[in-house]
């Protein structure tokens, strides 16, 4: 089995029902949650001026291949009704692959681990929480190391 960590979020509508909903669907389409960080009211990174989100990560277990855990990713988004629009743009709900368990996979539609997740507050925190100990293993240190040498400030508090 692959131990695979996604992030939620959302910054548009009833964020909390989306969450609820989206975790909801990852259950009945890729795999039950083996456990579920808190959900964190997070400012805004890389648009600063954009309303507040709530994060979550989850952590499951699966062995479907990461491209097909993705395709059920994008599905759920639909689903959901989420537009895409420009770059970090809010968004009712976004779904990430995090990690996919030790996998390195650079591919066009998909890297993980997830480009920026050492680079951020509203995902380290809530990792943390329900994963310290994980190498990351691009980087060769743990959660709660990426976590102490964090240069992001913005907010991040559990709700
Ligand atoms: N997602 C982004 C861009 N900025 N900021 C917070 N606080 N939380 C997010 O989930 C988030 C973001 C792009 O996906
Ligand atoms: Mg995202
Ligand atoms: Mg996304």
């Amino acid at each position: 089995m692959n131990n695979i960590f996604l992030l939620i979020g959302s910054n548009l509508g009833d964020r909390k029902l989306f969450l609820k909903q989206a975790i909801k669907h990852i259950e009945a389409d890729i795999a039950p949650l083996v456990k579920a960080s808190s959900v964190y009211e997070t400012q805004s990174w890389g648009k600063t001026d954009a309303p507040d989100y709530l994060n979550q990560v989850l952590m499951l277990q699966t062995l479907l291949p990461a491209q097909v855990v993705l395709q059920k990713i994008l599905a759920i988004e639909n689903l959901l009704g989420r537009k895409r629009e420009e770059k970090w743009g809010s968004r009712i709900i976004d779904i990430d692959i995090l990690f996919y368990g030790d996998a390195i996979i650079d591919e066009l539609n998909l890297q993980v681990p997830h480009p920026e997740l050492h680079k951020r507050r509203f995902t380290l925190e809530p990792l943390a929480e329900i994963a310290a100990d994980f190498v990351h293993p691009v980087l060769s240190k743990n959660i709660l190391q990426l976590k102490n040498e964090l240069k992001d400030n913005l907010i991040v508090k559990k709700v």
